[in-house]
């Protein structure tokens, strides 16, 4: 053994470092609220006794989460330091070492409150890198070690050198990494930071309208809180843009060309409502849908001060991001449909994810072909003249949403009782309406279900039924009648090209 250990703990400290700087700028980039030490930091406060933390608030005062920040960094480099050591006889212990670190911050992630599958990745990255990053070094270490083992006298200068850039290497790139991860958590810090500070005048968060939610445990709320409501868009990085930085252009076939700035545009008479918004892509009982309270600013009026020229019939928006979509011209011009430039959702400024400063909501529109989040630029056009990001990929030009229905209670699977069973769920076929739904057992008749109310034909409607159920297999099934009395159809569909169809069954064991 003739070369130090101490490069062994060298290698395994600067593998260690690039693998955390990896995770630290996967999660900046992926815009994962914390990067995985941050999150084990705040699962040890959770788990450590109130008394400690009151001690280290008081001896810390305002620096006690760097000093939990910096004593989690300090015992990471010394693990890593012996992990290294490690790997130069044990390879597969090492390896194990860094998967139980990386345990611990996946189990951090886990006990957030709602963890969602991106929040891992950082995690997985870091490891990732780790094994790669030890793998190589330890690859030149060997070979170092080799030509020493076979000729002492000899000069190991070549191989040496090898070790060396590798180590050199992975160590400025670490610092690359931390500094990406920097950069983009710091955009993100001034865009959080000026979305706290917004006031919009005349925005408010209305209590969910009575007689709305049957208030049946295990049904998702009528009300989907901003936090939990689907995201969908094809941005690696949010556009992180300050309200003071934002304007939007309207243009194309009108007679004024005209510019609005944030300013602007809250200047303006609001108008606020409850409005459920869904995916395309959204299966047959998926939950690619959330229903909100969302304030902005009508896009008929600011349309109509453009003034849209004869035979244009199509929008094409364009996000800061370079996402475009093409929404009828009459969807947006239509003063009985309440389409917007949204800046508030449940109350509060638009979540980051969400399009913060101004986004668009049409009811009655998939998402794909309306709700464009950053939205910057509107041109009036025709759809004859026009393609945009989905439409480009095979799916419809137009996209008014289809009626569906969902049960959410029980659940595909479930072991019920036997006898009355007590099935609910959500219907909806935004800017028609629901009139009814129904349930059916094992093919049977077709049974009416109680309905909640809504405060308007944009959002979804809560059911709720009771059906009998004997000892043994059941199939339910679902589907819904819209306002003017068109029933749900059964025919499958995919959700290519423009949204599923069928109807959500589910099946239960039912036990005595
Ligand atoms: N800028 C931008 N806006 C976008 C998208 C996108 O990819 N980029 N996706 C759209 C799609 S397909 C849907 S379903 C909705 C989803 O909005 P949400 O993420 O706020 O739920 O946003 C729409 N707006
Ligand atoms: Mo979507």
């Amino acid at each position: 053994m003739r070369t130090s250990r101490a490069w062994w703990a060298l290698s395994g400290l600067v593998a260690g470092a690039l693998g955390l700087a990896m995770s630290y700028a996967a999660a900046a980039l992926l815009h994962v609220r914390e990067s995985p030490v941050v999150a084990v930091a705040e699962g040890f406060t959770a788990l450590t006794p109130g008394a400690v933390v009151k001690w280290a608030i008081n001896t810390f005062d305002r620096d006690d989460k760097k000093v939990l920040i910096v004593g989690i960094l300090l015992f990471l480099a010394v693990a890593f330091a012996l992990l290294g050591r490690l790997a130069r006889r044990r390879w597969w212990a090492a390896v194990a070492g860094y998967a139980v670190l990386a345990g611990i911050a996946v189990v951090a992630v886990a006990t957030k409150p709602t963890p969602s599958p991106i929040d891992f990745a950082p995690v997985v990255v870091g490891l990732l890198v780790w094994v790669v990053a030890l793998a190589v070094l330890a690859e030149w270490l060997r070979n170092w070690e080799v030509v020493e083992e076979e000729d002492p006298a000899a000069e190991p200068a070549h191989t040496r050198r090898h070790f060396f850039v590798a180590i050199g290497g992975a160590a400025a790139l670490a610092a690359a990494a931390g500094l990406v991860g920097r950069v983009a958590g710091s955009a993100r810090r001034r865009a959080e930071e000026s979305r706290r500070l917004l006031r919009i005048e005349g925005v408010t968060a209305p209590a969910v309208p009575d007689g709305v939610a049957f208030d049946i445990e295990n049904v998702p709320p009528w009300q989907t809180p901003s936090e939990d409501f689907y995201l969908i868009d094809t941005t690696f990085i949010k556009p992180a843009i300050e309200p003071a930085d934002w304007s939007l252009r309207i243009h194309g076939m009108v007679d004024k060309e005209i510019t609005v700035t944030y300013a602007d545009l809250v200047e303006r008479e609001l108008t606020q409502d409850w409005i459920t918004l869904n995916c395309v892509s959204n299966e047959v009982g998926g939950n690619l849908i959330g229903n909100a309270w969302w304030s902005g600013v009508r896009l008929a009026g600011l349309l109509a001060e453009a003034g849209p020229q004869e035979g244009a019939d199509a929008v094409l928006q364009t996000s800061e991001d370079g996402w475009t979509c093409g929404t009828p011209l009459a969807a947006l011009t239509d003063r009985s449909r309440n389409a917007m430039l949204a800046v508030a959702m449940n109350g509060e400024p638009l979540p980051i994810e969400h399009g913060v400063p101004v986004r668009t909501i049409v009811p009655g529109l998939y998402g794909y072909v309306s709700a464009t989040k950053w939205v910057v630029d509107m041109e009036v056009t025709r759809f004859d003249d026009i393609t945009a990001y989905w439409t480009d990929k095979g799916w419809a030009e137009q996209g008014p949403v289809k009626i569906a229905s969902r049960i959410d209670l029980p659940h595909d699977g479930d072991d019920v009782r036997a006898g009355e069973l007590l099935c609910a769920g959500t219907a909806w076929l935004q800017h028609t309406g629901i009139s009814g739904v129904q349930v059916q057992v094992d093919g049977g008749p077709w049974q009416d279900a109680e309905l909640a109310t809504t405060p308007n034909v944009d959002t979804w409607v809560q059911w709720r039924a009771t059906v009998r159920v004997d000892e043994g297999d059941h199939r339910i099934r679902v589907r819904a009648i819209d306002l003017d009395g068109q029933v749900q159809t059964g025919a499958v569909a995919d959700v290519l090209p423009d949204g599923a169809t069928g109807w959500h069954t589910i099946d239960v064991t039912a036990k005595g």
